[in-house]
């Protein structure tokens, strides 16, 4: 169980992400996938400096757990939270991001970066790399995790649903999925369409999986407490973390609006999203003194 400080510093580097997110995406020239990078910055902290085993000057560990980042629009936040953790240098990422042949891709590429277990991007795809590893695992008697990050729109794949019937079928304990349940997709709120999703958790569970949902995603001690309610990794069932969070969360011109899956932040917005994000964590601050 994390200690209040524990809780704290991981607040701390969630707030230090969200105001390096909104500081990049006010100084690139290109667009960035901003709304969700905001809706998963507390998800990818916790795993990252919190849950996930690994070893950053030893990226071949044996034993380190795997992250599959199958969101992988979100690319820009899981560098973020693997430098951190000290896996990136922060100015390379900001400085070489999107450019021909950077390490940082838009798109996630493990042939330039042996720090990921896969390339991703094409979405629908992760949970299946995530079967290969845990089957892998198994099979050899290693005890390590396969993570593996998720959209909520990106579940609406078939792909998804049939590796996570293959997940249930073959006792995949340790595979944990979790889901950034941020109830919207590039351009729509996910109930509001044709294809409606919930009753969400309710569908893993009829696929065979032990779900733990998260009322508030963007609650770091929430997020903490999922993860440490995962069973261990021996076990033979699949578990998926559904987080319910908020896309652009931070921001108040960004929350919830479906004008900002992706973007460019002007210097006057882009103050007034530094503006929110600081004086949240100063009423926050306030709260837990
Ligand atoms: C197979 C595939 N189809 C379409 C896209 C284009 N695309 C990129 S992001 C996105 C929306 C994904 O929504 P969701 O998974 O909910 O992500 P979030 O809202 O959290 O950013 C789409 C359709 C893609 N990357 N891959």
């Amino acid at each position: 169980m994390a200690t209040t400080k524990e809780i704290f510093s991981l607040k701390e580097l969630a707030y230090e992400m969200r105001m390096k997110l909104l500081k990049f995406c006010g100084s690139y020239s290109g667009s960035v996938h901003i709304g969700g990078d905001l809706s998963m910055t507390e998800m990818l902290v916790a795993l990252w400096n919190y849950k996930i085993k690994c070893n950053p000057e030893d990226l071949a560990w044996p034993e380190r757990d795997r992250f599959i980042m199958s969101k992988g629009h979100g690319a820009l936040a899981m560098y973020i939270a693997m430098s951190l953790r000290g896996f990136f240098d922060y100015d390379e990422i900001i400085s070489t991001y999107g450019k021909l042949d950077s390490k940082f891709g838009m798109h996630p590429c493990r042939v330039q970066l042996p720090a990921l277990e896969c390339s991703s991007g094409s979405l629908g795809q992760g949970l299946a790399m995530a079967n290969g590893l845990a089957i892998h695992a198994k099979s050899k008697g290693e005890n390590y995790r396969v993570f593996c990050l998720m959209g909520d729109g990106e579940t609406g794949e078939g792909s998804v649903w049939e590796a996570a019937m293959l997940s249930s079928s073959y006792k995949l304990g340790n595979i944990v999925g979790l889901v950034d349940r941020n109830h919207q997709t590039m351009t729509f709120y996910t109930e509001d369409k044709y294809m409606s999703m919930d009753p969400y958790a309710d569908k893993w569970r009829a696929f065979g999986w032990n779900v733990i949902e998260v009322e508030d995603g963007n609650d770091m001690e929430q997020i903490v407490n999922a993860l440490d309610a995962i069973p261990d990794p021996s076990g033979d069932k699949p578990t998926m973390i559904v987080c319910n969070t908020l896309k652009g969360k931070g921001v108040s011109f960004m929350e919830r609006s479906l004008g900002w899956h992706s973007g460019t932040l002007g210097t006057e917005d882009m103050e007034r999203a530094l503006a929110d994000v600081e004086a949240a964590w100063n009423a926050e601050k306030e709260e837990m003194a």
